[in-house]
């Protein structure tokens, strides 16, 4: 078919929260490559190399079409980073020698445990250690009570959570917070929300239609689970909320919110269709779920906030402060013009008080 004529591409805005993008990538070959790169910056803790890479790849997610040639890119949006050297080979050298560096392996190995961030895998690294085995093995290696946890369960939290185990997690959690209060709601958000197959780990929204009531479901809940055996590891983080508080111009903001990172222990006879293996070891798998525990007024934008993807979170955020001068966060919108919060009780709202032409979950995978 023909190429898309320029006239067309040039009308692609150069914020995600202005594009659809379905999970459907017609540019994988390339989006995969640029992946590669943004993460390497994120290991180097470049953070402005890391937006280049990461605006480029979210456009080329975008297009509905797959680009064949370097005078399809002219017209497009934060095309900084081109590339041009796997359209002309079908493979970067710049990818092909980081996946065998030993530096960036190492980095991408360590930060796949949970409770293991860039500054504890720098210092594995330059201790030596280049695998899991020889830091578990190692003898005066301190690690905390959730690193512990990430190295006993590693196999199994690697692996991902497919949407039958999401569901089955999903049921689990609804049952222990409607014991609490039984007309609570509890929503699967995350990457599973936008369509996706498989995810690191499942994230639930648990809000209360009366405001208030959802206070004190979460330290319930979680001794229940854990009375019941059902959790290996859990953490619950005390909610900072303050009144009135004008979110901040910061992109990548953790929200203030009670919530609980946990890793349960999943029966898989709960598990719809699960393939019976011919040697299972065990009849469970560890599964890193996240519980966000949102008052009812705020749970619009805790909803947006953690329906991702990440890279469509920042450019929501970006695009309010540099074109609408208004304030996001997973709490509240504020609006600098006007002085004033912005109330929504949909997502739809949301993006109305923004300007912005609703979009739908699985049209979010920027
Ligand atoms: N998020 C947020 N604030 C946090 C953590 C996450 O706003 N403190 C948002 C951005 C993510 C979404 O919530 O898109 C869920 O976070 P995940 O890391 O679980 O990401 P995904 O669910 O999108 O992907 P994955 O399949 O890796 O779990
Ligand atoms: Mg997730």
């Amino acid at each position: 078919s023909d190429p898309v004529p320029v006239s067309k591409v040039a009308a692609i805005s150069q914020y995600a929260c202005q594009r659809r993008t379905t999970l459907n990538n017609k540019n994988k070959i390339f989006t995969d490559a640029l992946e590669i790169l943004a993460e390497n910056c994120e290991f180097n803790e470049n953070e402005r190399s890391y937006v280049v890479f990461a605006r480029a790849t979210s456009v080329l997610k975008s297009l509905p079409y797959a680009i064949s040639s370097m005078t399809m890119l002219e017209g497009l949006p934060n095309m900084e980073v081109q590339p041009r050297e796997i359209l002309e080979d079908g493979k970067s050298s710049t990818v092909e020698s980081l996946l065998c560096d030993e530096r960036y392996k190492a980095t991408k190995l360590f930060t796949s445990i949970f409770g293991v961030g860039l500054k504890t895998a720098d210092r594995w690294y330059r201790l030596g250690f280049r695998t899991l085995e020889e830091v578990q093995a190692a003898k005066d290696l301190k690690f905390t009570k959730m690193q512990k946890a990430g190295l006993m369960y590693c196999e199994d939290i690697s692996s991902f959570v497919n949407k039958a185990e999401a569901h089955a997690v999903g049921q689990i959690i609804e049952k222990f917070v409607h014991k609490c209060v039984p007309n609570a709601t509890v929503t699967l958000t995350g990457g599973f929300r936008r369509g996706k197959e498989i995810g690191h780990d499942v994230d639930f929204l648990i809000t209360c239609p009366e405001e208030g009531k959802e206070e004190g479901i979460l330290h319930k809940a979680v001794s229940r689970m854990n009375n019941q055996g059902l959790l290996l590891y859990y953490d619950i983080i005390e909610s900072t909320m303050e009144k009135n508080k004008i979110p901040s111009k910061q992109y990548d903001v953790m929200d203030k919110f009670q919530k609980c990172f946990m890793i349960l222990k999943l029966n898989n006879t709960l598990v719809q269709n699960k393939p019976e293996r011919q040697i299972e070891s065990k009849d469970w798998k560890a599964i890193r779920v996240d519980l966000v525990i949102v008052p009812i007024q705020q749970y619009a934008y805790a909803l947006l906030g953690w329906s991702g993807s990440r890279h469509f979170e920042r450019d929501l955020r970006r695009f309010s402060y540099h074109e609408k001068r208004m304030n996001l966060d997973n709490h509240v919108l504020y609006d600098k013009t006007k002085k004033v919060f912005l109330t929504a009780k949909t997502e739809e709202e949301i993006f109305a008080h923004l300007g912005l032409e609703y979009i739908e979950p699985w049209e979010r995978n920027a």
